[in-house]
């Protein structure tokens, strides 16, 4: 049996080494929530879906099968902020749950390192938690509307694919973002290709950084078309993109063409929440928040 109210928090490896920012924000607004977090104690990388699984798609099974093990033992659902992680662990989940003989396998794989694995947790994307709250409820939590703030929302490809092993299609139509931004008073722009990749994952930013930057230049022209004052994310791994690639960007340009501040979800809720800007990290982004938050405080 699972504890509903509680989850085994699972960071993955960049929030934590890049964006500790954005880490804070999770932290501070989830429990402000009514959603409690416990450290998930001895975790590895989830590992990385596009990644390692296209090397050893066995390795990567047993790997993300520890890290639910890990979950079972302390009898949490797993709850992640990345959505690269998040597809790791929905994926492995499906394939235990609808074989047999690889359950079994990855049981045996994790008995040599004392662990017991059932698959009898579940993983979900905090976002996905925070929306079962239901948008009135979370409505009153608002005590500083970000009324004009226009918001280019980038969903991210993991979140939403394959859509069967998502619970999207159950719950919502692939809207559960923009409502969830346009609920803190800030509107979600429509612009072009908005379910494009942001270009890094798949392992195109480790492998072909000129094609992956390219990527990201073509959701951002779209986006500062469209009137956006600054991007909503909610995957460490688009949120590394996009910060790194506008300063790339701009270096090749030689000039401040692209200056769009890229917010993490829970970083855009909590200040629309009333935190302050430092509880939730806004001070130490790559591309600055200042002008933004001038608006607003
Ligand atoms: S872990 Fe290691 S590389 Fe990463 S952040 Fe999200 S996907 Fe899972
Ligand atoms: S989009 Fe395409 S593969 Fe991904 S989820 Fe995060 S990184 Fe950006
Ligand atoms: C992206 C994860 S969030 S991966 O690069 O596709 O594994």
């Amino acid at each position: 049996m699972t504890d509903p109210q509680t989850y085994s928090l699972f960071l993955g490896c960049v929030m934590p080494n890049r964006y500790p920012n954005v880490e804070k924000s999770i932290r501070v607004v989830l429990p402000a929530l009514g959603i409690e977090l416990e450290e998930l104690e001895g975790a590895s990388c989830c590992p990385a879906p596009g990644v390692i699984r296209s090397f050893s798609e066995r390795t990567w099974l047993a790997l993300a099968s520890r890290n639910l093990a890990l979950a079972e033992r302390a009898g949490h659902d797993i709850i992640t902020g990345c959505n690269g992680c998040y597809g790791t662990f929905k994926e492995a989940l499906n394939i235990v749950h609808e074989k047999p003989d690889r359950l079994k396998d990855v049981q045996q794989i994790l008995k040599s390192v004392g662990l017991k694995y059932e698959a009898g947790v579940d993983a979900k994307h905090l976002i996905e938690v925070i929306y079962s709250i239901g948008i009135d409820p979370l409505r009153k939590k608002i005590t500083r509307p970000l009324t004009g703030l226009k918001v280019g929302v980038h969903y991210g490809c993991h979140l939403l694919r394959p859509s069967k092993l998502r619970p999207w299609h159950q719950i919502q139509k692939q809207t559960f973002l923009d409502e969830l931004v346009e609920v803190t008073g800030a509107e979600s722009v429509k612009y072009k290709d908005k379910f494009l990749c942001c270009g890094a994952g798949g392992g195109v930013r480790g492998s072909n950084v000129p094609v992956s930057i390219d990527i990201a230049r073509e959701k951002l022209d779209n986006m500062m078309e469209a009137g956006a004052d600054c991007i909503v994310d909610v995957c460490s791994f688009c949120h590394l993109q996009f910060e790194v690639c506008q300063a790339e960007l701009n270096k090749e340009l030689g000039e401040n063409k692209y200056h769009l501040p890229v917010i993490y979800y829970t970083q855009l809720l909590g200040l629309s929440m009333g935190f302050e800007p430092q509880d939730l990290g806004l001070h130490k982004h790559v591309v600055s928040t200042q002008a933004l938050l001038d608006r607003f405080l």
